[in-house]
């Protein structure tokens, strides 16, 4: 069964909005569920610069970016950093509602793991359906204590491509992963059962509205078969507790103290550009990083 999320209460009822305003009523929601969509996380006065930048800083997206391929060969786009400046980009995951939400989420303290914005052109490609904790169960991290809030820079609609959850799915456990593409995917046969189970959620959200999701909650993207092209940012923490016990091509996932900014930083402007001059695009380095599944990183530009 498919569900839109599109007139579900909102989860944080507040304007402007703290980690105060997340009731024991919505994190009993997220633990439930797997997810928590929060309405109009961030204004339109903080998305603008955002997706502003898609445009005026075009080319070092395109530098920066992977490509990945789905199943039949078409791509979308991500661009990751991990170490976070002074940029619009290193700020976004470090406003204190942000880092505030995860914590009450997760129950702990937490660091920056990674954030990305993933791109959706036109004509693009789906994102197979996956649980995170699958890829960074080999990074690893003994637990699935990761949490991402996904905030939503353009329109997000079935027709370019929301997000989409399996409801609940997080109860599951870790389940194997696949090799889809150039990318990987969760177990067909296991996902197949449990999308007879379970709700498929779609997150429609206007820019602005954010979704938290459980790093084991199942979650893909149908393919964007739209002229409008859809871009979210996703912001990913790991609990203190859980850094990877790996050392050796993790490097770039290792604790770092994360320096919570005040909830108006954005809005003030204390950023001094929309990114910084590649300091913060990390790509896989065949050299250094462990090679996940044997995936060539992100290939073919
Ligand atoms: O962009 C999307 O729709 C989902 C991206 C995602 O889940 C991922 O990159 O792990």
């Amino acid at each position: 069964m498919v569900l839109s999320a599109e007139f579900k209460q909102s989860a944080f009822d507040q304007n402007p909005k703290s980690s105060e305003d997340l009731t024991q009523e919505k994190i009993k929601q997220y633990h439930e569920d797997g997810f928590l969509i929060v309405r109009n996380f961030f204004q339109p006065e903080e998305i603008d610069p955002l997706l502003r930048s898609l445009t005026t800083h075009a080319k070092e997206y395109a530098s920066g970016e992977i490509r990945a391929l789905d199943n039949t060969g078409k791509p979308y786009s991500i661009i990751y950093w991990t170490e976070l400046g002074d940029s619009l980009l290193g700020v976004f995951p470090r406003v204190a509602r942000m880092v505030e939400g995860a914590e009450t989420l997760l129950g702990e303290s937490c660091y920056h793991w990674h954030s990305k914005v993933c791109r959706k052109l036109p004509n693009s490609g789906q994102v197979e359906w996956h649980q995170d904790y699958g890829s960074w169960y080999h990074d690893g991290c003994l637990s699935p204590q990761l949490i991402s809030c996904a905030i939503a820079i353009e329109p997000c609609t079935p027709e370019n491509g929301c997000l989409q959850i399996l409801k609940g799915s997080h109860v599951l456990g870790r389940m194997d992963v696949i090799k889809m593409g150039n990318t990987v995917g969760a177990d067909p046969q296991r996902l197949q059962i449990a999308m007879e189970k379970m709700e498929i959620v779609n997150c429609v959200m206007a820019p602005g509205d954010a979704v938290f999701f459980h790093s084991n909650v199942l979650h893909g993207s149908p393919p964007n078969h739209s002229d409008r092209s859809r871009a979210m940012m996703f912001c990913t923490y790991n609990a203190i507790s859980n850094q990877p016990f790996i050392l050796e091509g993790q490097e770039h996932h290792r604790y770092r103290p994360l320096q919570k900014l005040p909830n108006s930083a954005i809005i003030e402007g204390n950023y001094h550009s929309a990114m910084e001059d590649k300091a913060e695009v990390y790509k896989p380095n065949p050299e250094l990083d462990r090679p996940f599944m044997n995936i060539p990183p992100f290939a073919e530009k």
